[in-house]
């Protein structure tokens, strides 16, 4: 059985569309980062980075702790044999674009939003990291105008990039004044993956 920790956030759904979409069983378990539990000794013997998402999978041979999100969808797809190309060019184009997704898209809209909504708003850093979340989108609609998920078949790269895009997209619309225009691709696409049952369960 598997434990998901996690408290309410756009990390903690992408983890959950994928166990839902694994067919895995698993349980919750609330870490509520609000009020420090992230800290907890015991939680990081699981996540040492001291973030949510984490899972801890145990079975009768072992028992498996992954943290960081990317890893865990990694980890289930593995697991379940679902949403991840065994080898070759697509696996590799499918693990490149969920680290696009994690690390680039998943990394550059939380700072924007961190300086857009500060009460004194610092210059140059609404422009900086704007201009970067304008350049992401663009690679993401000229990807999508070519295929209908992200490398194709649906698959773990569509996820984060989902989450991250459904949240955002809006936003930074209105931050770049004009600079980022309609996206019909994406919008498309967003639409196709909200559809998903394992994404309607999770809301
Ligand atoms: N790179 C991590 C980021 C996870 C993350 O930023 N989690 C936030 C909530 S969305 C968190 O746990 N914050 C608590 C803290 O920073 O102490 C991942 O992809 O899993």
């Amino acid at each position: 059985m598997i434990t998901f920790f996690t408290y309410p956030g756009p990390n903690s759904r992408k983890a959950q569309i994928m166990l839902e979409e694994s067919g895995e069983a698993y349980r919750t378990q609330t870490i509520d980062i609000t009020k420090g539990e992230q800290f907890d000794p015991k939680y990081l013997e699981i996540s040492p980075n001291n973030k949510i998402p984490a899972i801890v999978d145990e079975g009768p041979q072992e028992k498996v702790a992954v943290f960081e999100t990317g890893a865990i969808l990694i980890y289930l797809a593995e697991k379940s044999g679902r949403l991840l190309p065994p080898s070759g060019a697509a696996r590799a184009d499918t693990l490149a674009w969920l680290f696009w997704g994690t690390g680039a898209l998943g990394a550059t809209l939380p700072q924007l939003h961190h300086y857009a909504d500060l009460a004194q708003r610092i210059p140059g850093t609404v422009e900086r990291f704007g201009t970067e979340a304008v350049r992401l989108f663009n690679v993401l609609e000229r990807r999508l105008s070519q295929r209908e998920f992200i490398c194709g078949e649906y698959s773990i790269a569509d996820i984060p990039s989902f989450c991250s895009t459904a949240g955002w997209l809006g936003r930074v619309k209105q931050l770049s004044d004009g600079k980022l225009g309609d996206t019909p691709s994406i919008d498309r696409w967003l639409k196709a993956v909200a559809q998903r049952p394992a994404v309607q369960r999770v809301g």
